[in-house]
């Protein structure tokens, strides 16, 4: 009788459980799927060892209660080395899914080593650590040169040029990063003064910013939308407005936002 009850408890946490967790949405990137499936994978994990573990504790608790005259166990060694080999199973396996989603250019950011038949990449700024997308991906590649600046960010797309003068944007001046969606971006990450950090939760993107030295990160975005766009380092008395936008939009918008940049840039000169 009592244990029906205390059964029909552990459901109901269980239950109210399940309807609290949010329903997964789409994923906004490749970044935001690897992150989002890694995160469930160990979930589900996680969920059966607390089940298990919450079993044996409540029928321990139930089945000994009674017990006037209890004795601790000593030197079980079948026991130790039980526990001791399932939690090393676990780690590994914790650790094997982690390195897996890690050793992904989109996670682990875009290496010469991961990326050996790079090209060279297109930046702005004579400083080393960028990296190009492959030869036969240079095509449909986007790259973006991300600078970090007290208190703002600028967005340079060094393959675009009206005179040998860059089409850019900055936040400053409200403009977000406009990159298209469905294709392959490279961001290479610098700061002219010192350390900041570009993040992008919503699309999964991270990545320090180091003074004269460039980080490469790759996305591939599949919702349109805009998204906001922290540093995520902490660099002085403006950090918390270093804000900016990261827009995804269609191919089509992509080239056309170009043409609109590059003709306003003509008529400027
Ligand atoms: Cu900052």
């Amino acid at each position: 009788m009592r244990r029906t009850r205390i059964a029909t408890g552990v459901v109901a946490v269980l239950a109210l459980l399940a309807l609290a967790v949010d329903p997964v949405a789409a994923q906004t990137s490749i970044n935001d799927e690897l992150i989002t499936e890694l995160n469930l994978e160990l979930l589900y994990v996680a969920v059966v060892i607390t089940v298990i573990v919450e079993a044996v504790l409540i029928y321990t608790v139930v089945r000994y209660k009674d017990n006037d005259e209890p004795k601790p166990t000593r030197e079980n060694r079948r026991l130790e080395i039980t526990w001791t080999v399932t939690t090393a199973i676990i780690l590994l396996f914790v650790g094997a899914a982690a390195y897996q989603v890690l050793g992904v250019q989109a996670i682990g950011g875009v290496t010469a080593a991961s990326n050996p038949n790079g090209v060279d990449a297109a930046t702005t700024h004579d400083f080393p650590g960028a990296v190009g997308p492959p030869q036969d991906e240079q095509e449909e590649t986007v790259e973006v040169e991300v600078i970090a600046q007290k208190y703002y960010w600028t967005y340079n797309y060094p393959e675009q040029t009206v005179d040998g003068e860059v089409v850019s944007a900055t936040s400053t001046a409200g403009e977000p990063l406009v990159i298209p969606k469905d294709r392959p971006v490279y961001f290479h990450v610098a700061s002219l003064d010192w350390l900041h950090a570009f993040h992008a939760p919503k699309l999964g993107l991270k990545q320090d910013a180091f003074p004269e030295k460039y980080n490469t990160i790759k996305t591939v975005a599949y919702e349109e939308g805009t998204y906001q766009l922290y540093c995520a380092e902490y660099c002085g008395v403006g950090h918390s407005g270093m804000l900016g936008k990261v827009k995804v939009v269609s191919g089509e918008e992509y080239e056309q936002w170009l043409d609109d940049q590059k003709s306003e840039m003509e008529s400027s000169n």
